[in-house]
């Protein structure tokens, strides 16, 4: 069964001003599509058992060593994209609720500072990359960042939200001026489906 790239669930413009309608017709259309297309030109020939992208990433010794460059680099980019459309909503709640907000006060002390760890990681991640709240496998949240599309997943920890700091992500509206593009993100968050996760 070959991946596919699955809808936005929203329009293109929905998150105006905050993310910009070309860059997320481009990002998902063009971008997300082509890591959807090297995935499965990747996986062609192995058995996956229909296995999702985030169990094969959380099992990435089972790849051949020859794919597994492919199958981290494309498999990350399609699982990262898929979460990264599911967290965005227009005019989202503007923090988390319930379980998600009690565990973000118990592991950092409150939201204001879950948000300035969260925003420095994202910041300071040099070159292409994510930031992310990620639940560690003993339960615990922590803010993380990775390179490329280095899945959280790999290293057994399970994405809660991330945010998309390649510069494709953002260009088109902010330029170099990524940490604007970093404050605007936090106004299209969907907490509900953060806090699901
Ligand atoms: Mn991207």
């Amino acid at each position: 069964m070959a991946f596919s790239v699955p809808d936005l669930g929203y329009a293109f413009d929905a998150l105006e001003p905050h993310i910009d309608a070309k860059t997320m017709e481009i990002h998902h259309d063009k971008h997300h599509a082509a890591y959807v297309t090297n995935l499965n030109k990747a996986l062609d020939g192995i058995d996956t058992g229909n296995q999702t992208i985030e169990a094969i990433l959380s099992d990435i010794e089972s790849i051949p060593q020859a794919k597994r460059p492919a199958v981290i680099n494309h498999g990350g980019g399609h699982a990262n994209h898929s979460l990264f459309w599911q967290i965005l909503t227009p005019g989202g709640a503007t923090a988390p609720t319930g379980q998600l907000a009690q565990d973000i006060d118990r592991d950092f002390g409150s939201f204001d500072e879950f948000k300035k760890q969260f925003t420095q990681a994202a910041t300071t991640q040099f070159g292409s990359g994510w930031g992310w709240l990620v639940r560690n496998a003993d339960g615990k949240l922590a803010v993380t960042a990775t390179p490329n599309q280095d899945s959280p997943l790999m290293a057994g920890r399970t994405p809660i939200i991330g945010i998309d700091v390649w510069e494709h992500a953002y260009y088109l509206n902010y330029q170099n001026r990524r940490p604007d593009y970093i404050a605007a993100f936090w106004n299209v968050i969907n907490w509900d489906v953060a806090g699901s996760r």
